[in-house]
């Protein structure tokens, strides 16, 4: 385990996620399984808490809300501690969750996470895209680039000393690649167009932008985030 592990899934857990802690949420607290989300968030008062529940881009029967940054306006998060477990993003956080430290990352809070880094100056970092079952995804390994490539540009750090690997340069590139052009990455990206034939088109625009939330989520307790900043 890297002293700090960082989940990344633009699209849209750790998006989701952030937004939630911005706009005043208590707590996310991540299951990858269903059942035991029910029977955890049983014990919380029923009026602070929200079940989100996502399985193939589509919102669970019987949960409050789906995976939808949009949803979490202050007015539906404020105050409430939501339970979630998505396709991918959650299991991705489950899978890093000893690591002395861990953050969640999206392209809408990079810069918090950035900052964060500079100043605690962990020794190691790993960044975890979250992908889909199990396999590469675009718009995370752009996200990881962009924290690298901010990281990299205010550390003073050589590229040879930075980077751990050779995935480090590869996901630079690929931000480099599609920094100015985030949106139209969405919609090429193969869970973008899942997503639109959802008819999910504001939450990847939503996901789009960079360093509009300075919002750190992290870790507290295992599986449990709060807003650190
Ligand atoms: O896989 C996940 O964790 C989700 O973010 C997928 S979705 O964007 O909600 O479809």
């Amino acid at each position: 385990m890297p002293e700090c592990a960082i989940a990344v899934d633009v699209l849209r857990a750790t998006t989701t996620m952030a937004t939630a802690l911005n706009n005043g949420a208590e707590a996310v607290q991540v299951f990858s399984d269903l059942d035991k989300l029910m029977a955890d968030s049983e014990k919380w008062p029923a009026d602070k808490r929200i079940r989100a529940g996502e399985r193939g881009g589509g919102k669970v029967d019987g949960f409050d809300m789906g995976n939808s940054p949009l949803d979490c306006g202050p007015e539906m998060v404020a105050g409430k501690r939501i339970f979630i477990s998505t396709t991918n993003g959650t299991r991705a956080l489950q899978r890093i969750e000893t690591s002395p430290t861990v953050l969640t990352a999206a392209l809408i809070n990079r810069k918090a996470v950035v900052d964060f880094l500079l100043s605690k100056k962990p020794e190691t970092i790993g960044i975890v895209g979250s992908g889909w079952e199990g396999s590469f995804s675009l718009e995370d390994t752009v996200c990881a680039g962009a924290i690298a490539h901010s990281l990299l540009a205010q550390s003073g750090i050589s590229p040879q000393e930075f980077a751990g690997n050779d995935e480090v340069f590869g996901a630079i590139a690929l931000y480099q690649q599609w920094q100015d052009k985030l949106h139209e990455l969405m919609q090429n990206a193969s869970h973008g167009q899942r997503l639109l034939r959802l008819g999910v088109i504001e939450d990847l625009k939503y996901c789009a932008q960079t360093d509009i939330l300075d919002v750190l989520p992290m870790q507290r307790e295992p599986g449990v985030l709060v807003k650190s900043n």
